[in-house]
């Protein structure tokens, strides 16, 4: 309720070609499986998002209390939104930068798994610097997250879907697997252009094919 009536949200929407992506998956999905590691979208989402954010620093910051002061964060916390029976929760993963998608992987198993049980520790709850709200498991297209104070944004994952897709050089419609992506943000701290350049370099990462090598 703070968030909604303090901060001054504005939501940029787009898509991420994911069809590359999607393939690795696949593939690290069926490695996973020999581990008991299931490997989602979630950790290669989050692993394009610190591209972004290396790039675009102003987007890993948060305000002071007065709004005067922006500090700018050198680390890459990412709060990951959870539902659980008791209603939603944000642990964070630490280091984001610094970790393999396995190891993502296995973390966001342990720290969702925790959250459904009510065992999170306080500081698995604190500490984030950006946040994912990912219902790309369940459906819809686009919705417009809530930044979680003290940061200044956050990505909204919807279910990705084929779609048909032109392709101008070749002259011929192409199925592509399509990601719907949003990114709410604090407009005191970010303006419209930037917010619209995270989304459009996002795309950009995502279609790449090695983003998330280590
Ligand atoms: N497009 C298509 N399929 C997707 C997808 C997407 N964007 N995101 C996930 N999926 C698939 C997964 O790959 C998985 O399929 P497979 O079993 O074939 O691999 C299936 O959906 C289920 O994924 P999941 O939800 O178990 O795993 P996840 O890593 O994507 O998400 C978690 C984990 C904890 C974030 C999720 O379970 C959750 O709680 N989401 C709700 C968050 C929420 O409530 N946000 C709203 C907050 S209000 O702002």
């Amino acid at each position: 309720q703070e968030a909604w009536q303090e901060i001054p949200h504005v939501t940029q929407y787009d898509f991420g070609d994911i069809t590359e992506l999607d393939k690795t998956r696949k593939k690290l999905k069926k490695e996973g499986e020999k581990k008991e590691i299931k490997v989602t979208f979630l950790p290669f989402l989050m692993k394009a998002v610190v591209v972004v954010l290396k790039e675009m620093p102003r987007f890993n910051s948060s305000l002071d209390h007065n709004g005067e002061n922006l500090v700018i964060k050198n680390y890459y916390h990412i709060g990951v939104a959870v539902d659980t029976p008791s209603g939603l929760v944000v642990p964070v993963i630490k280091d984001v930068d610094k970790k393999s998608i396995f190891k993502l992987s296995a973390e966001l198993m342990d720290i969702s798994g925790r959250a459904r049980d009510r065992k999170l520790l306080p500081n698995e709850l604190q500490g984030g610097t950006f946040t994912i709200s990912s219902l790309g498991g369940i459906g819809g297209a686009h919705f417009s997250p809530i930044v979680t104070p003290p940061e200044v944004a956050i990505l909204g994952v919807s279910k990705s879907d084929w779609k048909q897709v032109y392709d101008k050089k070749g002259k011929s419609f192409n199925a592509r697997y399509i990601l719907p992506f949003s990114l709410s943000y604090d407009h005191r701290v970010i303006d419209g252009a930037s917010g619209a350049s995270f989304t459009t370099r996002l795309s950009q990462v995502l279609k790449k094919e090695s983003f998330f090598e280590d």
